[in-house]
């Protein structure tokens, strides 16, 4: 029997990497300490590939409530796309966030955008996340952050070309 360390994996053995883009968001409290302190702790997991500004952004969904704080950063690590879930909403739990309202106001939000060769219907876990695509608070930050990037195959930067005017015009980037 090998008594060796347990935490080593055999030779020849490595977890899949996952490319996992992240959309974080709030309209409660300090939301610039709390959207910054979910990339910190994104950072201290060391996967951070990169992160957008912060943005200031028009309520998205037709509910009237603050704009929101959001960023849209990328990680690649051995989490697994439930792991990542999982980290999300234990970090949205300790932002004290509540679920009154959909699409309503909150400390925290922290959403799976896509994941690279991965997709998922299952409402627990749906990837890419079905409004991304249509989301210009999602879609101006990540496309700062990974110019190249592609959602459903289609290229992030015609996304963010076809989406209405009206949609982009109050949405600043922050010096942040
Ligand atoms: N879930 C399924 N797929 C995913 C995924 N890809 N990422 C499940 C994260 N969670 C996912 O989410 C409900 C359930 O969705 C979770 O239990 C998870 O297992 P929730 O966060 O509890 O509920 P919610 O946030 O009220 O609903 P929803 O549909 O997730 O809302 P969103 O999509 O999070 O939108 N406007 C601006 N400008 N900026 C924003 O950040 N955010 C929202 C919330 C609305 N408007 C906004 C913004
Ligand atoms: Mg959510």
């Amino acid at each position: 029997m090998n008594s060796g360390p347990v935490h080593t994996p055999p030779r020849g053995f490595s977890a899949p990497m996952y490319h996992t883009v992240l959309s974080l968001g709030s309209n409660l409290g300090d939301s610039e300490a709390l959207v910054a302190w979910v990339v910190a702790n994104a950072r201290q997991l060391g996967s951070v590939k990169t992160v957008s500004s912060m943005y200031s952004t028009p309520p998205w969904g037709g509910v009237e409530q603050p704009d929101f704080r959001n960023v849209t950063m990328a990680v690649e690590s051995e989490y697994t796309p439930r792991q990542w879930l999982l980290w999300g909403s234990n970090l949205e739990a300790r932002a004290m966030r509540t679920r009154e309202v959909r699409w309503g106001p909150r400390t925290l939000d922290v959403d799976i955008v896509d994941i690279e060769g991965y997709s998922s219907s299952d409402p627990e876990l749906t990837v890419p996340h079905p409004f991304a695509h249509e989301r210009a608070f999602v879609l101006i930050p990540w496309l700062a952050a990974e110019p190249a990037a592609k959602l459903k195959g289609q290229d992030v930067s015609a996304l963010v070309a076809a989406l209405d005017p009206q949609e982009t015009v109050n949405i600043h980037r922050l010096g942040l």
